[in-house]
């Protein structure tokens, strides 16, 4: 199985099992999500659905958009039934690292926004300890003109190093869709970290918009396997 078809079949499993009449969505970023909103317009056409559906990301209002579906935010739907998401990485206890589509400050917020944060993946998602697999390191979302003092900070408190994201078809430093700039952190993984602890200790640093750590946030995660079945954790 491709790692498209196996994205495909743990996004269409959540959208089956989370998505009923009159839900709100929180729909996050990445190229998983695109499954999921791709089921979510068939069921709504299938069934007359009525859903409403909140971006996380520029790139997720256009996926609602060019799909059709009902275009929410947080103004008119602050309370969401579920936000469906997708994830860089899944330890075994559902700590996520997420922000390598660089879309992790309204990933949060609209998951924090809902009643059950659900998470679709690939099998390379599906980790016991973070960082397992997933090499780029933790996403930082950080003000511009901290990134120095910040990049130097972090390293000193927690170690290993981080890296400035550097955009890919615009020359200078990835730009996010709130304006800010991503330190990516390639933390040691010989250590043992406490990452509800660090994550804390991270957000207070001035400076430091968002990180990539979502902890105690998903309520449920799908991996879609490479023999074809999905496997789930809670
Ligand atoms: O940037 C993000 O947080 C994305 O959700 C990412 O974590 C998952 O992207 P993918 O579905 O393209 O792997």
């Amino acid at each position: 199985m491709s790692l498209n078809e196996a994205k495909k079949i743990a996004a269409y499993k959540a959208v089956d099992e989370w998505v009923q009449n009159d839900t709100a969505i929180g729909v996050g970023s990445g190229s998983t999500v695109v499954f999921a909103v791709e089921r979510l317009a068939q069921r709504v056409s299938q069934e007359n659905l009525r859903v409403v559906c909140v971006p996380t990301s520029f790139q997720a209002r256009q996926l609602i958009v060019e799909n059709n579906l009902q275009l929410g935010d947080l103004d008119r739907n602050p309370h969401l039934d579920c936000a469906i998401d997708g994830a860089d990485e899944v330890d075994a206890n559902m700590t996520l690292i997420k922000g390598g589509g660089g879309c992790l400050l309204q990933e949060k917020i609209v998951a924090a926004c809902a009643d059950k944060m659900i998470v679709i993946a690939d099998y390379t998602k599906d980790s016991s300890k973070l960082g397992e697999q997933y090499k780029k390191g933790i996403p930082i979302e950080v003000v511009p003109m901290a990134y120095v003092p910040l990049r130097s900070r972090i390293q000193t408190r927690f170690g290993g190093k981080l890296k400035l994201r550097m955009a890919v078809a615009k020359a200078g430093p990835c730009v996010t869709d709130n304006g800010n700039f991503i330190l990516d952190w390639d933390f040691d993984q010989q250590k043992e970290y406490d990452w509800d602890a660090v994550n804390r200790e991270l957000i207070q640093m001035p400076g430091v918009v968002e990180t990539g750590l979502f902890v105690n946030m998903a309520r449920k995660a799908y991996f879609g396997m490479a023999d074809g079945t999905v496997k789930e954790r809670s």
